[in-house]
């Protein structure tokens, strides 16, 4: 496979993930208290990640990396307020708006992305929430991304139960929706919406069979009690999302957050063990902010349980590492492309939302 990571397909035999029982599965908890989660941040940074790669093991083959690659499908001149958005039309960042594109160029970009290694293609857009109209256009990218045997995934802001339906029905893998940051930070991030607003988007999501990626961005000037709240409300959501990205934030000029302080490289690879630990099944994504990261420091991150990333040279609108530079990185740290799971049935069937419906049949 000449210019792609090439997606191995290991199957993983190693002692650890091979005895996943039920024992293990008492690993996964939903009743984590914030004082536990807090604990679990005070720990030495050596213990605190020796735990986390014990568990990522028991689960993950610890050598495989999910990818998924982003586009951009409607940029810019989102009416929302978010601080840490080149996106927002309230704040001047110099971005061009561009309007929803059309489905052969959403196409023509996923069959790129997944002839370089890519599984899962991310479709994003500047929206509050999608309008009805709007949605028979995605609707047609998901398909048509679906028929090239990829995971799809999109992220449009505040759905209705309704919309939620639409895009399962549809085949649509994944929703992306983050809750950014704990409750009470929310309020000096976003105004426009509450936090409560994105638990229902959550839930619509959920309840119409989809699988759920949810995480947060770091470096917005909240504490570690809000990194910890944080993390409390996904690890104690009814079901545990299958993605967690954990974005450090890209500051772009122009928007509020421009010139925070840096994060403390350890802070951030902190938030991934203690992700991968709340949430040992799912998977954590070292999202936005890889330009900014050593390779070390990226390094750490996979050993702290990260196993996804985003691959390709533009996240939405910021840039991300060079396809070369992340090849050279996984080539040097031994790490390949985590394969599709055996059950995928992509271009087939309706996606994770039918896969749902067979298994509860089945039981
Ligand atoms: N408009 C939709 C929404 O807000 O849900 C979807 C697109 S929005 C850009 C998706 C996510 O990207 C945000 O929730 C946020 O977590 C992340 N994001 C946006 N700008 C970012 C930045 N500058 N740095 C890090 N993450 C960012
Ligand atoms: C997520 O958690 N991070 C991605 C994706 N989900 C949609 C977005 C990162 C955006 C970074 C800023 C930009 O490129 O506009
Ligand atoms: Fe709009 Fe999403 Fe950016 Fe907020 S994060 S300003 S909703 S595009």
């Amino acid at each position: 496979m000449p210019a792609a990571i090439e997606a191995s397909c290991h199957a993983y035999l190693g002692t650890t993930m091979h005895s996943v029982t039920a024992a293990a599965d008492s690993a996964v908890r939903h009743d984590w208290t914030l004082a536990e989660i807090q604990a679990l941040f005070a720990l030495p940074f050596n213990d605190l990640l020796y735990q986390a790669q014990r568990l990522h093991r028991r689960y993950f083959d610890p050598n495989a990396v999910q990818i998924s690659t982003l586009l951009s499908i409607k940029t810019g001149a989102c009416p929302e307020d978010c601080k840490y958005c080149p996106q927002s039309a309230r704040y001047h960042t110099g971005l061009k708006a561009e309007a929803l594109l059309h489905v052969e160029d959403v196409l023509a970009q996923a069959k790129l992305a997944r002839d370089n290694g890519a599984t899962r293609f991310c479709m994003g857009a500047a929206y509050r929430g999608p309008k009805d109209k709007d949605l028979d256009n995605i609707i047609s990218m998901i398909r048509a991304v679906r028929g090239l045997g990829m995971e799809t995934c999109a992220t449009l802001g505040m759905l209705t139960a309704a919309q939620a339906q639409r895009l399962a029905d549809a085949g649509l893998d994944y929703y992306n929706h983050n809750i950014d940051t704990s409750e009470d930070y929310y309020r000096e991030i976003i105004t426009t919406r509450c936090f409560q607003d994105r638990l229902d988007t959550l839930r619509y999501v959920r309840d119409a069979g989809m699988h759920v990626c949810c995480g947060g961005i770091i470096g917005m000037g909240e504490g570690l009690s809000d990194r910890a709240a944080m993390l409390h409300t996904l690890a104690t959501l009814p079901e545990h999302p299958e993605s967690v990205p954990i974005n450090q934030l890209v500051q772009v000029e122009g928007t509020p957050l421009h010139g925070r302080a840096a994060v403390d490289p350890f802070d951030f690879i902190r938030v991934i063990a203690v992700a991968r630990i709340l949430m040992p099944k799912a998977h954590v994504r070292l999202s936005a902010g890889r330009t900014q990261m050593h390779d070390e420091m990226q390094a750490l991150a996979f050993f702290a349980g990260a196993n996804s990333i985003f691959y390709g040279e533009k996240l939405l609108t910021t840039d991300n590492p060079e396809q070369d530079a992340d090849r050279r990185l996984f080539a040097r740290l031994g790490i390949h492309a985590e394969a599709l799971a055996a059950d995928a049935d992509l271009g087939q069937g309706a996606g994770a939302a039918e896969k749902h419906e067979q298994r509860r049949a089945t039981t």
